[in-house]
């Protein structure tokens, strides 16, 4: 458990950032730990799989990706737990962690295709695109279009206080994408600046009301979007949905170190650090996900179609 914890601790820290990034690791990790396992029966190594789950859900709370992976693997192991024997655990934990590892990474790659097809191959007046934070879905999405052939520029946010947009940038301009980078203060006057003509953002969670929980500041740019009349996206596989919320949990946002934004404030001083925040559904346009584009309200519809298995 020692080694899990350590692991567990590289999601804490933002070292492995972004859903996408946090759930695969995620499921890394429990896979890594299922081969270390010392155990004499089943029920001990079940008891063991599913303490791990939650020390690595409690990293970070708002990430319904890691949540539903760890489920897939964990659901399918108890499924077949009765007809397999003890030794064939830590494979069958690989053989899930693998399975859901395609499925997501099929998913991106679908997700690219569909989305590259929301940007011109050419626009006489020159089309730009506005992101914020770093989306590895909404990366795959401009690449695409890039590699396609399509001409357009990218707005990207720095996204204080961990400056994930510059991740994003370098990201971007690794593949000759044209990028101008502003301080997050500047998104609404770039979106008029720039005549911006297409949003998009990554999730990190969506509820059955098709909220989208993103990185702090996503709801101010679909403000602005509604504001200057510019179409507002979200990228995102199916897999963020957090089907609980159905049942009415309330998805929590989470309050990282106020040291991320003044490692030492005058005495007296309150600082505090929302991660994310709410999009609500009347600001978006579509969420772009593996099933296709839809209004954000069908994503529990779509959900239950593609994954019964992750559904209650
Ligand atoms: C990253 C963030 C990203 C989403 C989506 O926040 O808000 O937009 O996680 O990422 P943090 P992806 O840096 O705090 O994790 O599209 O890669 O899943």
């Amino acid at each position: 458990m020692e080694q899990l914890k350590k692991d567990a601790e590289r999601i804490r820290s933002l070292e492995i950032q972004g859903a996408t990034n946090v759930c695969l690791s995620a499921c890394d990790f429990l896979n890594s730990f299922a081969q270390r396992i010392q155990a004499t029966n089943k029920k001990e190594i079940l008891k063991q799989l599913y303490k791990a789950k939650d020390v690595l859900i409690d990293t970070r709370p708002t990430e319904p990706a890691m949540k539903n992976g760890l489920k897939y693997i964990l659901k399918k192991l108890e499924f077949e737990a009765d007809s397999i024997s003890l030794s064939d655990i830590p494979s069958k934990v690989q053989q899930y962690k693998e399975e859901y590892h395609k499925i997501l990474l099929n998913s991106k790659k679908k997700i690219a295709k569909i989305g590259a097809n929301r940007i011109p191959f050419e626009d006489p007046e020159g089309f730009t695109v506005m992101t914020h934070c770093h989306s590895t879905i909404v990366s795959a999405i401009l690449i695409e279009a890039k590699k396609q052939g399509r001409e357009f520029k990218v707005i990207n946010t720095e996204t204080q206080p961990k400056l994930q947009g510059r991740k994003t940038t370098k990201e971007l301009l690794e593949e000759n994408i044209e990028v101008i980078h502003i301080v997050d203060s500047a998104m609404r006057w770039a979106v008029n600046h720039f005549e911006v003509d297409l949003i998009l953002i990554g999730a990190d969670s969506i509820t059955s009301e098709g909220t989208v929980l993103n990185k702090i500041g996503s709801r101010l740019l679909a403000l602005v979007a509604h504001e200057e009349h510019v179409p507002f996206y979200v990228a995102s596989p199916l897999l963020k949905y957090n089907p609980e919320t159905s049942f009415g949990l309330l998805e929590k946002i989470e309050m990282r170190n106020p040291n991320e934004i003044w490692g030492d404030p005058p005495e007296g001083v309150h600082v505090i650090n929302p991660a994310f925040e709410t999009v609500s559904r009347r600001y978006i346009d579509g969420i772009i996900t593996e099933a296709g584009i839809f209004a954000p309200s069908y994503i529990h519809i779509y959900f239950e179609r593609l994954y019964p298995e992750l559904v209650g």
